[in-house]
């Protein structure tokens, strides 16, 4: 068992759904946590819950992934007691719409790429290069089950993950001789505010996505993610696929 406690973790996204979850996972954990997302100030809602439920130290940083200089910028130059970031949780990202390609909505598309493969790339070109310098890290991306197999009117959202996907492995085998790990963690459905932000703030829509079924929830990947990162430093997983028992593939769920 590697303990997590003390570590500083990084997670983007952790504003809301999993990555507050996985916030809340690593500040009981024991870990100080930087906390990077747009929303401010849910940023300083959560740090201010963290804070009196288990005295965490909490750094936010509000922005934007897509933000490649402010990225660079504020990542690079972290406040001095910030400055050694033990584990990365990539998990800053979000679908839009469900169209079919030839009738998508290249705003829509654009955010995606933006954020779910530049923005991670930034954040991780900024963060690793210290791990790498002090000998130690963990990079834990969320991926997700859309990036193994593309469904129907998933396409960029699909196309996003798998992007992720290709990202993990390649950074694994560059980081191969050093004892850095890379993990990828691959949910299927989990219900956040996900859905609501595909469906542009649709609520009656982004409902139906989960009705029937029992759905994961943040906190049963942020569990994994503790999992992943407290396995001791010889132990590296390198991809886990997680879905609901009412869900087999990207397609095929079973609603009562
Ligand atoms: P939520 O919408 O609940 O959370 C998404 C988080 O990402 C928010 O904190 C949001 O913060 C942040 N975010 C989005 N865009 C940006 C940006 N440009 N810059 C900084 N932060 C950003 O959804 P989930 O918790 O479900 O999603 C988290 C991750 O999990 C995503 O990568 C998603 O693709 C992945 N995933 C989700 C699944 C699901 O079924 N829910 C399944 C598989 C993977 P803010 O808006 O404040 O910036
Ligand atoms: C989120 C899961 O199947 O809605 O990545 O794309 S799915």
């Amino acid at each position: 068992m590697n303990s997590v406690k003390d570590k500083i973790v990084l997670v983007t996204g952790a504003s809301s759904g999993i990555g507050a979850a996985c916030a809340k996972r690593f500040a009981e954990a024991g870990s100080r946590l930087i906390l990077l997302a747009r929303r401010g100030d849910r940023l300083q809602e959560l740090a201010g819950e963290l804070h009196r439920q288990w005295g965490t130290a909490v750094h936010c940083l509000t922005l934007d992934v897509r933000d490649r200089d402010g990225v660079m910028s504020q990542l690079t130059q972290l406040p001095v007691d910030w400055q050694g970031v033990d584990i990365l949780v990539n998990n800053a990202g979000l679908s839009r719409g469900l169209d079919k390609l030839q009738e998508g909505d290249l705003d829509d598309w654009e955010e995606m790429i933006d954020a779910n493969v530049k923005g991670l790339l930034y954040v991780t070109r900024a963060i690793v290069p210290g791990m790498v310098e002090r000998q130690g890290g963990h990079i834990i991306n969320i991926g997700s089950i859309a990036g193994r197999h593309a469904y129907p009117r998933g396409n960029v959202y699909c196309a996003s993950k798998a992007a992720v996907r290709a990202i993990t492995q390649g950074l694994k085998q560059d980081l191969l001789g050093t004892p850095i790990r890379v993990s990828e963690i691959d949910p299927g459905l989990v219900e956040t505010e996900f859905s609501e932000v595909r469906f542009h703030g649709d609520r009656q829509r982004a409902s139906e996505t989960y009705h029937g079924l029992t759905p994961l929830t943040g906190e049963d990947i942020a569990d994994l993610v503790w999992f992943c990162a407290s396995r001791p430093n010889h132990v590296n997983i390198s991809e886990m696929l997680v879905v609901p028992t009412d869900q087999a593939t990207a397609t095929q769920v079973y609603r009562r």
